[in-house]
């Protein structure tokens, strides 16, 4: 029987990937998708077609804030599973809206519980929660595993430590299969271009065809554990299929600075980043997380998954993909008629 699924942010860099994901193993997939003035359905426009003739993927308007909304939708649609992926998700945004990211993260998490739990009485539906690797913040242990204590450095990630714990929470009150994915940093050409690895390779490509002239950026030093995007949510599917609901890390087990991946991307197109990053302390946050390196045994072991690209494949993949987009507006420009 075909399987459906609810993708809450299938706009946004992840849901957009996991949407594919589902739609090649059959699924019909439901993404909800946010009202706004201009369209925000780039990332997905390449898989959706006119719903009469193909209904495999249906879009809903809704916010995750709206409760009431969120709760009709899941009992009209009944998905077997959820992926809740809707987020304010950028760190340091979160420290100019604390409040907002707390309502579409903390709350909307809870809406999404609920909603599940309404359901819950007439079929069992999977939920995944998208939780993170920021909510270990200033560290208590190095690698980080499904046992580290958490320690939030940011209004993002004390609203995600709330998520966890009320997916944790439903899962033991009421016995719903409801899962945490504990992800690291995973990127892809389709990462929101105010991230600092799409920022450097957009800003690279740029840059390498004359049209860009300096990169301003925050702290170089910051350590991440770096994966693509695309094994994640491969990681996260299998989560909801595993035996039974619980908690799992997915990460690459490397660590590398801010400074490593600029180096590798200006180096990839025969220039020094040197040469052209500048630091502006814009972009330094009010609490910063320095290092951050996952241990992703528990899902090597239980689920058989590991990321399998690289940090310089991730590189290289980012790379080329906004050289292209950088030679199509230089391209462009050229043309503009006077
Ligand atoms: P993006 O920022 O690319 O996408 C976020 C999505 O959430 C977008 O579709 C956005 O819609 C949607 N959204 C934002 N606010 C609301 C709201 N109030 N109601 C409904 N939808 C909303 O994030 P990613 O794809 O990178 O990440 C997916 C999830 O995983 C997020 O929860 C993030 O916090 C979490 N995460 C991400 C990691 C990463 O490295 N990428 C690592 C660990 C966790 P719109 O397009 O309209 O803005
Ligand atoms: P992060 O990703 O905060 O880890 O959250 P981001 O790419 O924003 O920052 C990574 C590190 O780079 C440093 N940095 C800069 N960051 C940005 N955005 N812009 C800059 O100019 C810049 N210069 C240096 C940051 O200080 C930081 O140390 C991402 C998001 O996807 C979250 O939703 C997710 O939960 C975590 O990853 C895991």
């Amino acid at each position: 029987m075909t399987k459906n699924a609810l993708i809450t942010g299938i706009t946004g860099q992840d849901g957009s990937y996991l949407a594919e994901l589902l739609l090649q193993k059959g699924y019909q997939v439901h993404g909800l998708v946010r009202r706004s003035s201009t369209f925000s359905t780039e990332r997905i426009d390449h898989i959706y077609q006119d719903v009469h003739e193909h209904p495999k993927l249906l879009l809903h308007y809704g916010d995750l804030t709206d409760g009431q909304a969120l709760s009709n939708l899941v009992l009209e649609i009944e998905p077997d599973e959820i992926y809740n992926l809707g987020a304010q998700s950028h760190v340091r945004v979160s420290f100019d809206q604390p409040i907002y990211t707390l309502q579409t993260i903390g709350v909307g998490a809870l809406n999404v519980l609920e909603a599940a739990r309404l359901l819950n009485k007439k079929k069992e539906v999977r939920v995944y929660q998208a939780s993170s690797s920021e909510m270990y913040g200033d560290v208590m242990a190095v690698p980080q595993n499904e046992t580290t204590p958490f320690n939030p450095q940011s209004p993002y990630a004390c609203a995600k430590v709330y998520a966890f714990h009320q997916t944790v929470n439903y899962r033991r009150s009421y016995g719903m299969f409801a899962s945490n994915g504990i992800l690291f940093n995973h990127e892809s050409e389709r990462r929101g271009e105010t991230f600092v690895t799409r920022k450097i390779t957009r800003a690279a490509g740029r840059i390498k065809m004359g049209m860009q002239e300096k990169l301003y950026l925050g702290n170089l030093d910051a350590k991440r554990d770096w994966g693509y995007a695309k094994d994640y949510v491969e990681g996260m599917w299998r989560i909801l299929q595993h035996s039974a609901p619980d908690d799992f890390v997915l990460a690459t087990g490397r660590t590398e600075t801010v400074r490593d991946f600029a180096k590798l991307v200006f180096q990839q197109l025969d220039m020094n980043y040197e040469d052209y990053v500048e630091i502006d302390p814009r972009y330094f946050r009010p609490a910063e997380v320095d290092l951050l390196l996952g241990d992703p045994s528990k899902a090597k072991e239980k689920l058989g998954w590991v990321a399998s690209t690289n940090f310089e494949e991730l590189a290289r993949i980012m790379t080329e993909h906004d050289l292209e987009i950088a030679k199509r507006e230089a391209h462009a420009k050229r043309f503009v008629p006077h």
